[in-house]
């Protein structure tokens, strides 16, 4: 079986990052082992959320599984809370790159145009140089904006995101922009060092939490059932679209998306290619 890990905070309640990593890629049938970089009561959507720190905990973690020889077919970074965790994350990188395995860097940093609460220009500058460690970076198109010093709006033509990727892809072989509108379509443009691959769905009027966190982690199983990249890619899309869907129709102001009402589905899309 192959194994993976992953490194974001835990939000207890709220549907993101690690626990929504660690259900979606187990049910891609891949060892999801997890290294909590915070926990926070909710996602920082909520007013008033806890935040404890565990950057203490990362080196002794890490050097615990050093000892015992662990090695991962894949690292997967998503929000990292501050400076130090990002130096923290670089270090494991450092640690657990190998030939054999790559690094998926989500560069979670904001949405919609703004920075999520904590985070400030210093941030970005860190993330910067951080994102040169990934083999793949998934920003959403508001952090492609800040990696690149471009000032946000919704509306990039496709020869915009385009030259975005052409520059993200300097530092990182594969990169994927989410989050891009087109009028009424929504969905994702990539550049894989050699090819352009866009998808896109009908746009739902909505604007959940943990939607990158899908599609990161969605992808991640895909790529580690050796899906090809472009397959990959749309099955992620399709999950987190049912997905939104599904919230949509039946809390339009969920916290969080309804992925677990999809698992089966991406199951089955994964078993269908891999067959
Ligand atoms: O979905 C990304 C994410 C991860 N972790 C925390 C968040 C968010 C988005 O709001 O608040 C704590």
């Amino acid at each position: 079986m192959k194994r993976i890990v992953t490194i974001q905070d835990i939000s207890c309640l709220g549907k993101v990052s690690l626990t929504v990593a660690l259900p979606i890629i187990s049910a891609a049938n891949i060892e999801t082992v997890i290294l909590p970089t915070t926990i926070l009561s909710t996602h920082t959507g909520f007013k008033d959320f806890t935040y404890r720190d565990l950057s203490k905990d990362i080196p002794l973690i890490s050097n615990h599984w050093l000892q015992e020889k662990i090695s991962f077919d894949a690292i997967y970074t998503g929000y990292l809370g501050n400076i130090e965790q990002i130096e923290l994350a670089s270090e494991f990188i450092r640690s657990f790159k190998n030939k054999n395995n790559f690094v998926l860097i989500d560069p979670v940093m904001g949405d919609h145009g703004n920075l999520y609460p904590g985070f400030d220009k210093n941030f970005v500058t860190k993330m910067k140089e951080y994102i040169s460690l990934g083999d793949i970076i998934v920003p959403n198109l508001t952090e492609a904006c800040l990696l690149l010093g471009i000032e946000y709006k919704e509306d990039f033509n496709t020869e915009e995101i385009k030259e975005m990727l052409l520059k993200l892809s300097k530092t990182n072989k594969r990169v994927v922009i989410t989050d891009v509108r087109f009028g009424n379509k929504l969905g994702v443009m990539s550049y894989d060092g050699s090819e352009f691959y866009s998808y896109f769905r009908s746009r739902i009027p909505s604007n959940y939490h943990g939607t990158g966190d899908i599609f990161a982690s969605s992808l991640l199983g895909c790529l580690n059932n050796n899906i090809d990249f472009k397959d990959a890619i749309k099955i992620a899309v399709d999950f987190d679209w049912q997905s939104i869907k599904e919230t949509y129709n039946t809390n339009k102001n969920a916290y969080g998306i309804n992925f677990e009402s999809k698992i089966k589905y991406y199951i089955e899309r994964i078993q269908k290619v891999t067959k």
